[in-house]
């Protein structure tokens, strides 16, 4: 896109990189489909929250104690540090793999993982970075969701696996990522999938539907 009528030019053109945003609740299971995608299209899978945390424990980051303080209390790390990291994973991404993986059929293609969650982040992605094509949204219920986490939470590591951090998530989740499914869904770009049903029944569902926005027949939002 040029430079006109007041609007920024975008990092990456959308006729030459394909974004898919997959949202979800907390412990909805964003990260395992994303890796079955990632098997089935040879997406470049970039998890807002991994990037975060690989930026919280490097060595010398002026913002490691920081996301660390907003991961533990399940709040949103301030977009300009989340939006950079993405941008320069991607910039990573197209510069060394235009045959590899996140490359296919001449097109880079990024499954963008826990973002946005929030509107600021969503408006300043699709406008600067990239406009995205489709949200994949994971939907269950807090109850399993929450089953899930704490079954994790017994191996994981993860400072926010743990009651007190998923209530707060959960809050966080409702009040601040919801509108954006919402500001997605007025723009017909969401495809809900239950993912109450094992993995394999959940991917063979979210594949589907990828496969829609491959083919060219992806039309509007969908349940599924
Ligand atoms: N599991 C998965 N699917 C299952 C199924 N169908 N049946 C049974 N079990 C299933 O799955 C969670 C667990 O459930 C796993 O053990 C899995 O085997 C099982 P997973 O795929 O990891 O779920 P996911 O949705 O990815 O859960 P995650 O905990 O990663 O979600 P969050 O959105 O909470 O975490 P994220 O890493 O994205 O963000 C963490 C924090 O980073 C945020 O709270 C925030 O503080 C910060 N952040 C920002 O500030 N800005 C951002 O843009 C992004 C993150
Ligand atoms: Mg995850």
């Amino acid at each position: 896109m040029s430079a006109t009528e007041g609007k920024t030019t975008r990092v990456f053109d959308k006729s030459k990189v394909t974004v898919i945003f997959v949202l979800g609740g907390p412990g909805a299971g964003k990260g395992t489909q994303c890796a079955n995608l990632v098997n089935d299209f040879g997406f470049c899978h970039l998890s807002a929250g991994d990037l975060l945390r690989a930026e919280q424990n490097r060595e010398g980051s002026e913002y490691g104690e920081m996301i660390r303080t907003y991961i533990k209390e399940g709040q949103i790390v301030p977009m300009e540090v989340t939006i950079k990291l993405l941008e320069n994973a991607m910039k990573a991404t197209v510069a060394e793999s235009r045959s590899g993986e996140g490359w296919a059929d001449g097109k880079g293609r990024f499954l963008i993982d826990g973002f946005p969650r929030k509107m600021d982040q969503a408006v300043k992605f699709d406008d600067e970075v990239c406009e995205s094509s489709l949200v994949l949204f994971f939907t269950t219920t807090e109850e399993e969701m929450s089953k899930r986490l704490l079954k994790r939470g017994e191996t994981s590591g993860r400072e926010d696996d743990n009651e007190e951090s998923i209530k707060k998530r959960f809050h966080v989740y409702k009040e601040q990522t919801m509108p954006v499914i919402e500001h997605y869904t007025k723009l017909h770009k969401v495809a809900s999938i239950d993912a109450t049903a094992t993995i394999e029944e959940v991917h063979q569902k979210a594949k589907a539907v990828v496969e829609e926005v491959f083919s060219g027949q992806a039309s509007g939002n969908v349940t599924a």
